[in-house]
Parts: structure tokens; C-alpha cells; sequence
């Protein structure tokens, strides 16, 4: 057949590399997250190429790489290495804030200034806990487990003890896991997961004991460890496996846990599944079809500019429909 096998070898990765590079480089240093957004995507693009890119030119081919990056490629080409990577590679601040962003709790502007103070890596910063927030504390805590990626079979454990317990405090919640894991991948960063509840819509007053109910308990079974926050209807916070699961070795787990209104189940259900990428594709091919979406609802746009009314939503594939595009699984939303 001549549908791309996605496991297929990346023919491109050292271009991916180096872009990926820039791109943390432009994310977490220079704060320019177009330029970021930029790189990202011809990374992306290159990755999925199927054969080996020769030449800038060549890659300018590809809707979403322009001129600067054709030229990168053809210095990478040329000389194996790229000027901007090596000044930046040099550059003491710049490294700095670069390891520093790795923690959770601590973005591009906290990392500035603790660069600014001298401290460079972890290290240093579990010499000065007192001068961290609440959230820093635990990313250094766990700063080891949480620089791993979390392998499927552990998340799906994690997610039969949650969903267990979620139950077990009313049957009525549903609740799924999101994020990278429902998109079919083999690894993810963290474990996203929504709750909803037939008694809660968007108009009620917000009800966040039925948040609040679920992460006592999970805390209770030990599967919660740390509450980094609580919000009215977002808990981000630590877990882990509560026993030794099989083979897998216990370790701590970021979790984000967000109860939805269940009128705006399925538009958070489709955002919170991505990717991220994919979002800003879908938001984009909404507009030009007149309708607004977000993570709440979907709308369409009167000639004034002005959204009207959400509509009504009881699946993804409604979305999809309203905006004309063809239904995507899950796994097809991998952009
Ligand atoms: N999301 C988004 N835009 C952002 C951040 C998040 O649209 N700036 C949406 C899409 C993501 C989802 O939220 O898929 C969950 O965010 P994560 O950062 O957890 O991303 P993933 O789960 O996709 O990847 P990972 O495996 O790194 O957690
Ligand atoms: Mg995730
Ligand atoms: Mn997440």
C-alpha cells in the first residue's frame, strides 16, 4: 500500500536535530515562540518526508519551510554544523537558561533570572530550595523521573487505578485519558485526563468538591503523591503507580486532572487529545469555514465578526462536521 508507515525511519533527522535545537533555543531564550512554532513545524515536516532531503532548495519545496531554514540546511549540508548552534552552544546564559527550563515550574522567564543569579543547572538550584515556589520544589524533587518519558503499558496501568477510583466515588463521572497517550503514542511526558459529571453544565456555578472528592481519594489510595495546584476544576499534581505493577518500576508522574462542564465535554475532549499542532491546523480550517473554535465550544461567526451561540455538541465527530473536515481519529492527529 502506499500509506506512510509511521514507524518508518526518519531519513531526516539530523536536519530535525538541529531545528529542534533552534527551536527550544527560540522557545525558552529569545521567547520568540512564532520563531519557535517556525521551527517546530519544518521539523515535523522533514520528519515525516520519506526520502532524504539534498538540498535547501529541495526542502523549500515543503509548504512551511521558507528561505532561512533552506539555508540552514544547506550550511548543515555543507559543513556539518551550523553557526547560529554554535554561538548559542557557547554562550554560558543562554546554556543556562536552556537546562534550567527542564524543571518543572520553571519557565523561560524564572530561568532568566535565576541565569542572572549564577545558578546553571539542577545542582545549583537544590543548593537555594528556599528561593524555589511550591511547584519548583517538587520539579526538583522529581526532576530525575520527570525527565523520562512514561512507556504506554505504565500509563494504562495508571489510568485502570484512576479510572477505578473515579468510579468507585461516583459512578456517574466519566473520565478519559487524553494528551499524547490517546493518540496511540508509545511514550508521553505526562498523564492528561478529563472528568466530567452529568449533574455540572456550563451554566451551573462551578462545583469543584467534584474535583476536589476524586483527588482526595486518589491521594488516599496513594496514587496521588503531590499537589503542585487545585483549582476549581484543575488539579496538576504528581502520581505514581500505588503497588508494583508486573515489571514496571514505580516512579513519580506529572498529572494534570481538569474537570469539564459536561455540555463542553467533547470540544475539551478535542483539544485536550491534540496535538498541539493539530489545534492550531483545526482552530484555522474553523475560521475559514466561519466557525470559531476553542477548548469550551464551538461557535460560527456572523458577518460581524461577532461569535453567536455555541452549538450543540455530543460527539467529535459533530465538531468535524460543522467545520466540513473530514472525522480524524485520534491517531491521524499526530501534526
Ligand atoms: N495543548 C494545546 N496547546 C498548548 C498546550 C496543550 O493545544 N499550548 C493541548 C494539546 C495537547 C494537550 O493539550 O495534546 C495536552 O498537552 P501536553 O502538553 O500534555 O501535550 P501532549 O500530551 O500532546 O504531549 P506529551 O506526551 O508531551 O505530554
Ligand atoms: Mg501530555
Ligand atoms: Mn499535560
Amino acid at each position: 500500500s502506499k500509506r506512510k508507515n509511521p514507524n518508518t525511519e526518519n531519513l531526516n533527522s539530523d536536519f530535525c536535530d538541529f531545528l529542534m535545537e533552534l527551536a527550544n533555543y527560540e522557545k525558552n531564550v529569545t521567547r520568540a515562540l512564532h520563531k519557535y512554532n517556525v521551527y517546530r513545524k519544518a521539523a515535523g515536516l522533514l520528519a515525516k518526508h520519506p526520502t532524504r532531503i539534498k538540498s535547501g532548495e529541495e526542502a523549500k519545496r515543503l509548504n512551511g519551510i521558507g528561505d532561512k531554514i533552506a539555508k540552514k540546511i544547506d550550511e548543515f549540508i555543507r559543513t556539518g554544523q551550523l553557526e547560529k548552534l554554535n554561538k548559542i552552544r557557547a554562550d554560558d546564559t543562554s546554556m543556562a537558561i536552556n537546562e534550567l527550563t527542564k524543571v518543572s515550574g520553571i519557565g523561560p522567564a524564572a530561568a532568566a533570572n535565576f541565569a542572572k543569579d549564577g545558578i546553571k543547572d539542577i545542582e545549583d538550584l537544590r543548593k537555594i530550595t528556599d528561593k524555589l515556589n511550591h511547584h519548583q520544589k517538587i520539579g526538583v524533587k522529581h526532576f530525575e523521573d520527570f525527565e523520562l518519558r512514561i512507556p504506554r503499558e505504565e500509563i494504562t496501568s495508571l489510568r485502570d487505578v484512576i479510572l477505578a477510583g473515579i468510579q468507585k466515588v461516583d459512578s456517574k463521572y466519566t473520565a478519559k485519558v487524553c494528551g499524547s497517550y490517546r493518540r496511540g503514542a508509545t511514550s508521553s511526558g505526562d498523564i492528561d485526563v478529563l472528568l466530567t459529571h452529568p449533574d455540572y453544565v456550563a451554566t451551573d456555578k462551578k462545583k469543584p468538591e467534584l474535583l476536589k472528592a476524586v483527588v482526595k481519594h486518589l491521594t488516599d489510595k496513594g496514587l496521588v503523591t503531590d499537589t503542585i495546584s487545585m483549582g476549581d476544576s484543575k488539579f496538576m499534581g504528581v502520581c505514581r503507580l500505588p503497588e508494583d505493577d508486573k515489571a514496571i518500576k514505580r516512579r513519580y508522574r506529572r498529572f494534570d486532572l481538569r474537570l469539564i462542564p459536561h455540555d463542553q465535554y467533547y470540544c475539551a475532549l478535542l483539544y485536550f487529545t491534540g496535538s498541539d499542532m493539530f489545534n492550531k491546523d483545526m482552530r484555522g480550517r474553523a475560521l475559514e469555514n466561519g466557525f470559531t473554535l476553542n477548548e469550551y465550544c464551538i461557535r460560527p461567526m456572523g458577518s460581524t465578526g461577532i461569535p453567536g451561540e455555541s452549538l450543540p455538541v455530543t460527539s467529535e465527530e459533530d465538531i468535524f462536521d460543522y467545520i466540513g473536515m473530514r472525522f480524524k481519529k485520534p491517531s491521524e492527529r499526530n501534526l
